[in-house]
């Protein structure tokens, strides 16, 4: 088998996406994390966007952007993820199409820098999960997108997923309990090992540290961490 290589930030949804991709496959990889504000030269030389992920395979070949690494390892290594059926594969596909809508709808409200900011990206979030609320009803009866069998859908949402159920942990706004399928189809991939590059409280660490740098509204929420000796 080829070797290959993921280059990542630790805490980016679009590396977890091709890392997904990745542990579905059961392809041996190595993860190598960058620091966003420290890119090395031989990163910088073959990423066309200075971005994560890249998938550098057998040291020659350089892929970027989540979709199209997905793509590449689905049609190169087995098992299939995406349906066998060429209108449901046009289904899934125009569903990742709205990855980075639905990206943006759902997690804005960790990057909102006051009140305002916030109030307005929570009270867009149920936009985003009624249309994939509708999809997964028409999609059949899960727990994946398209039912028992899991998809390049599932690796490009699972991310989002995650992220939305972190800032809950931190500040609750109950917007996916009115979307029960949507919640179903998140407690099912939050569940499966493949979503996750790091153990989940560790990665939780890490997800609120962005916060606190970042000094996002929602970082005044995050309850400091005890003291050892308590
Ligand atoms: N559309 C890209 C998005 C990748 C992306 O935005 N990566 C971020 C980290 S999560 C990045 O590298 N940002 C660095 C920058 O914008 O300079 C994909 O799907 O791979």
């Amino acid at each position: 088998m080829a070797k290959y290589l993921l280059v990542s930030f630790k805490t980016c949804p679009w590396v977890q996406r091709a890392a997904i991709v990745l542990r579905e496959k059961k392809i041996d990889f190595e993860f190598r994390h960058i620091e966003p504000d420290n890119r090395p030269d031989w990163f910088l030389a073959i990423s066309p966007h200075k971005k994560v992920p890249v998938l550098r395979i057998d040291d020659s070949i350089s892929l970027f952007e989540s979709n199209a690494i997905a793509e590449y390892l689905d049609e190169t290594i087995r098992p299939r993820l995406h349906p066998a059926d060429p209108v449901q594969r046009a289904v899934n596909r125009a569903w990742t199409d709205y990855v980075p809508t639905f990206a943006s709808g759902v997690t804005a409200s960790g990057y909102a820098m006051n009140e305002e900011g916030y109030k307005k990206a929570v009270a867009e979030v149920p936009v985003a999960f009624d249309r994939l609320e509708k999809a997964l009803d028409k999609q059949g009866s899960g727990p994946y997108f398209n039912g028992a069998a899991y998809s390049l859908v599932d690796a490009a949402y699972a991310p989002f997923l995650l992220r939305y159920a972190m800032l809950e942990n931190i500040k609750p706004t109950g917007a996916i309990g009115k979307f029960p399928r949507l919640k179903a189809w998140s407690d099912a991939l939050l569940a499966r090992p493949s979503t996750h590059s790091f153990p989940r409280a560790e990665f939780e660490m890490l997800y609120r540290e962005g916060l606190l740098k970042r000094k996002s509204y929602i970082a005044q929420f995050i309850e400091a961490p005890r003291a050892a000796a308590e």
